[in-house]
């Protein structure tokens, strides 16, 4: 069993890299990026008040990297039909349209952008739970910054994203690498309000249909009250590795 999960993990990687390096060959100035969104989190559960044990997840997202801003969200400003979509039922889908609207060249810059929904091993799209992972590649040059948008999962309306402006995938021309886990900040996206995460009867899985839950009418906000915003590394790690050779190919 582990050998065949290993082999899918590898053969998935290898459909990346295959489709990235054709579409970027020819410019060698571009450097190619692997982002991997692991769920590290303890596999018997987190403990809710009354005991019930529940795994944590993060659904299916959306990555963009970018020139300009790319406002995926913004503190302080009701969320937009997308990121409310992202952020309490962990479906991508409609902010994936919004970006579509926008060029890859012209008055945004450069962008471009992608879905991760089908965790590394597995077969179709879902949610990672404990050990699970999702990869996704790009090719970016220097100025280039990721943006990346991923529900917490039995939240009402929780996302992990990084500061509004994304993250710098170079440093004086040297590409970004290693560990960016700290990077990420918990937002809630002030669309639907709270209940205890994982026993929350309007969360998933739990709830009647994607949309159920009591409106908030609030702003995207940090997520502060939750201590599970100063939890990353115990549940999440997100690393990011340049593939500089690749470039010159
Ligand atoms: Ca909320
Ligand atoms: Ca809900």
């Amino acid at each position: 069993m582990l050998k065949r999960k290993l082999f899918l993990a590898l053969a998935a990687v290898a459909t990346l890299i295959g489709v990235h390096t054709a579409s970027f060959a020819q410019d060698n100035k571009e450097v190619k990026f692997t982002v991997r969104i692991e769920n590290v989190s303890n596999s018997d559960g987190q403990v809710a008040k009354d005991g019930t044990k529940w795994p944590f997840a993060l659904s299916p997202g959306l990555w963009v990297v970018h020139e300009r801003e790319v406002r995926l969200y913004r503190e302080g400003v009701a969320a937009n039909g997308g990121l409310e979509e992202l952020a309490e039922a962990g479906n991508p889908g409609v902010l994936v349209k919004n970006l579509e609207g926008r060029g890859h060249q012209g008055p945004h810059g450069e962008m471009l952008h992608g879905v991760f929904n089908t965790p590394v091993g597995a077969n179709g799209p879902g949610p990672i739970g404990p050990g699970g992972a999702y990869e996704f590649s790009f090719s970016a040059k220097p100025g280039m910054r990721l943006s990346l948008v991923t529900m917490f999962g039995q939240s009402n309306d929780w996302f992990y994203a990084p500061k509004r402006q994304g993250i710098d995938l170079f440093t004086n021309g040297k590409p970004l690498s290693g560990d960016i886990t700290s990077s990420f900040m918990l937002y809630d996206a002030g669309t639907e309000k709270d209940e205890e995460p994982g026993v929350g009867p309007n969360q998933a899985p739990r709830q009647k249909d994607p949309n159920a839950g009591e409106p908030e009418n609030g702003k995207v906000h940090a997520a502060k009250s939750s201590a599970f915003g100063a939890r990353n590394g115990e549940l999440f790690k997100v690393t990011i590795t340049p593939q500089s050779a690749m470039a010159n190919m």
